[in-house]
């Protein structure tokens, strides 16, 4: 897992439209977050798209769904109320995710469990209310050097700040606004090409 790391919210794009054109912009990790929940028959189309692509697609939060994807995204309080173990058990062969926002949640991730590490906000966003303080570039920095998994950097990257998050040894980069516009196909190649 590496590279730019699109979230799909159904609540802001036309799913598979969108997944369609960030696809063709050359991104390969998707994220489908649908906080209102969405049906199995949308799921499964916008994982068959993303996987026609060679790409990798992961569902926040619902559990349940993730044996339909590639695995699941889960926050530290959606983690806090599961079993890692028996989730780990109950998909075998899929991606598990959490985000973390220190190093102390960093450090207590158990790489027998967690796949990949969701680090931020690295700055300030309005897709996530109370995603808390921005961490900033070192916030990030601190937060990969604890993380024994590779981690994607999240929250208010887009074009101009994607350099500096560059910068830092973080593999990936995760993003929703900055892909929410005319033309997500553009966007996500911009993003693309700048991460290089
Ligand atoms: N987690 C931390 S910040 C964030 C999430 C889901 C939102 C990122 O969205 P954007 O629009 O790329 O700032
Ligand atoms: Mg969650």
């Amino acid at each position: 897992m590496r590279g730019i790391y699109a979230i799909v919210d159904p609540a802001r794009v036309e799913p598979i439209a969108f997944t369609e054109a960030v696809l063709r912009g050359g991104i390969r990790l998707v994220q489908i977050r649908a906080k209102d929940g969405i049906d199995s028959t949308t799921l499964i189309a916008l994982v068959g798209r993303v996987r026609a692509a060679g790409g990798i697609a992961l569902l926040n939060d619902d559990v349940g769904l993730a044996r339909l994807a590639d695995g699941v995204h889960l926050g530290q309080e959606d983690a806090a109320g599961l079993d890692l173990t028996a989730l780990r058990r109950g998909l075998p062969g899929k991606i598990i995710g959490l985000s973390c926002g220190t190093p102390a949640e960093a450090r207590a991730v158990d790489p027998a469990l967690i796949d990949y590490v969701g680090v931020g906000p690295v700055f300030a966003t309005g897709s996530k209310p109370d995603a808390g303080r921005p961490i900033g570039i070192n916030g990030v920095r601190a937060v990969v050097e604890a993380s024994p998994v590779p981690c994607a950097a999240i929250g208010g990257i887009d074009s101009a700040t994607i350099g500096r998050v560059r910068e830092t040894a973080v593999p990936m980069a995760a993003v929703i606004s900055a892909l929410v516009c005319d033309d997500p196909e553009r966007a996500a190649r911009e993003l693309v090409e700048r991460w290089g």
